[in-house]
């Protein structure tokens, strides 16, 4: 039996693509299951890869008539989960199966397929190789999906089934994306990558995102508005990493390398040992500026055991830092976990000595936030701007997304994943002068407790009113004053970067 596949990226709705590197990179998840796909299967399997993050839902739907594929996988997040469910009614109707991934169908694999016929299966896992690879094997085999890995789905009584979830390490198997899958679109994302910031580079770049570790060292407790899948260290082999800069620049010219690991600080022996397994071909081409990589990490990670330099020497020019605030009573509200404001400002001092350039992003009404409180991020904002180079600042709205703290205090009071229990959260919301009486909380629960589609706009409009002194018009009229404040230093802006 031979297969047609389809991967695509469901889109953000059209009011909501304004983060500031919205379609620089790729979705580089649904290559790398499309390129385990083809190695396990070869020609078993005919693919295609559709990102519609940098054309539109419409554009997708189309590709989906026009390829007539029997099995169509997408990938949604909680803001492009309406966009997916539209994009998965088509591919039913032309005929196709459907099995959704990614953060939000795998926070709630169990209600979408109660509430959404267009959707057969959901695959739940962070690491979602080894799972599609199964998924689709069990589909040409004609197997039992009994024996598929992370999968949900319904049996022949239409009860809904959910496997177990084990946890894969990268070291296992990380494959390397194929971006033959995806060559024609390269071009369209450099150009949107160079729009923006090709003014931080000295010379042409090409970017790519890779993604060859996972986690965060503030995982155990995790920012309150952090909603990643998974937290924990899992780092791949350091020869993986260094391969697929080395394929990607020689094969595709990528020149600018954006690994996503969450934390690059997380593990110091990962960051050790990637520096030990560097090529002594792509050593040059870094110390020459022909290769550059960017990061995210955490300011405090940064001023810890040399991590800068090292940085530096991993090429790193650009690393991406979630300051949040400059206030120590919302640093503090955000579980920011010792981080300062002079933390912050003591990271940025750092990487501007060693000629590293700072996107740097702060949040307007996290939990308690107050006029006052807001006051002082945005004098220590205009202070940065005063005192040290930033390359962008991107000042967003809190969104309290699934599977994060801010969820728990908005939606999963009864049965919180990241407070001990109610009486925890209780303790926290007084601490912040805030109180939610048992009708607010009935209330809260009825509007977002089990529902898999979260309107956004609702959903940051409640938490602006009930868990901060401030007013979202309030927020709102704060960031588009920063926006321009950051531009007359000629530094980029933008809100709700990925
Ligand atoms: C890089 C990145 C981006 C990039 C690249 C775009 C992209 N969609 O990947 C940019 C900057 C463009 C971006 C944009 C956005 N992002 Co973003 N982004 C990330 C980041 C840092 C890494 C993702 C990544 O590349 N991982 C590495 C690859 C290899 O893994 P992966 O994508 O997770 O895919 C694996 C599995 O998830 C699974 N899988 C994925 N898709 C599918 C599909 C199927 C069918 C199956 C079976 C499995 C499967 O298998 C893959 C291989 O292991 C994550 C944080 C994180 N750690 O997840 C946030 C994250 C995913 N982004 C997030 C958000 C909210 C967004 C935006 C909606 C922001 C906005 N408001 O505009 C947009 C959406 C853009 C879009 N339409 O795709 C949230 C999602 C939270 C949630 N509850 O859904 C995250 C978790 C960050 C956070 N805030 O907590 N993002
Ligand atoms: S530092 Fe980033 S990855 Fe780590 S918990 Fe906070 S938001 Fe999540």
């Amino acid at each position: 039996m031979s297969l047609k596949l389809m991967l695509v990226n469901a889109p953000n709705p059209t009011e909501n693509a304004n983060a500031s590197n919205y379609a620089c990179y790729p979705h580089i998840g649904i290559v790398q299951l499309a390129t385990a796909v083809r190695a396990a299967y070869g020609d078993q399997v005919t693919l295609r890869v559709v990102d519609g993050g940098i054309s539109s839902t419409a554009h997708v739907q189309d590709a989906v008539r026009d390829f007539e594929p029997d099995l169509v996988g997408i990938s949604a997040l909680t803001p492009t989960y309406g966009e997916a469910l539209r994009i998965a009614e088509t591919a039913k109707r032309a005929g196709a199966q459907v099995v959704l991934g990614d953060d939000h169908p795998g926070f709630f694999p169990r209600l979408i397929l109660e509430n959404r016929p267009a959707v057969d299966c959901v695959i739940a896992n962070d690491v979602g190789e080894v799972p599609f690879v199964e998924f689709v094997g069990a589909l040409l085999k004609g197997e039992p999906l009994s024996a598929v890995s992370s999968l949900s789905y319904r049996d022949d009584n239409g009860s809904v089934i959910v496997n177990p979830s084990p946890t894969y390490a990268l070291r296992q198997q990380n494959t390397i994306p194929d971006l033959e899958f995806i060559r024609p679109e390269l071009p369209v994302y450099a150009e949107n990558y160079r729009a923006q910031f090709g003014h931080l580079h000295d010379h042409v770049v090409t970017p790519i995102t890779v993604n060859n570790a996972r986690g965060c060292e503030n995982g155990y407790k995790r920012c309150t508005y952090c909603s990643i899948a998974d937290l924990r260290v899992n780092t791949g082999e350091p020869s993986g990493f260094w391969k697929a800069v080395d394929t990607y620049y020689r094969d595709f010219g990528v020149n600018l390398f954006f690994e996503v690991y969450d934390s690059f600080t997380a593990s110091p022996r990962y960051v050790d040992a990637l520096i030990e397994a560097t090529p002594p071909h792509l050593r040059r081409l870094i110390d020459d500026g022909e290769i550059e990589v960017m990061v995210y990490a955490r300011a405090l990670g940064l001023t810890k055991r040399n991590n800068v330099d090292k940085c530096r020497r991993l090429g790193v020019t650009r690393v991406n830092i979630g300051l949040d605030a400059a206030d120590p009573e919302m640093l503090e509200a955000q579980r920011k976990n010792k981080t300062t404001g002079e933390t912050n400002l003591e990271a940025i001092r750092m990487l501007n000595k060693a000629g590293i350039s700072v996107h740097a992003s702060y949040i307007a009404g996290a939990p308690g936030e107050r006029p006052e409180t807001l006051d002082r991020t945005i004098d220590g904002i205009r202070q940065m701007l005063g005192e040290v180079e930033l390359s962008s600042v991107e000042f967003s709205r809190f969104i309290p997304l699934p599977n994060s703290p801010a969820w728990d205090l908005l939606v999963d009071y009864r049965n919180p994943s990241f407070f001990k229990n109610s009486a925890d959260i209780d303790a926290y919301l007084s601490g912040l002068n805030l109180t939610v009486g048992p009708g607010l909380r009935a209330e809260l629960l009825e509007r977002f407790g089990d529902q898999d589609l979260l309107d956004i706009e609702e959903l940051a409009a409640a938490w602006a009113e009930n868990f901060t002194h401030i007013t979202e018009e309030h927020a709102l009229e704060r960031i588009a004053e920063v926006d321009q404040l950051v531009s007359a230093h000629n530094v980029r802006t933008g809100n709700n970067v990925g």
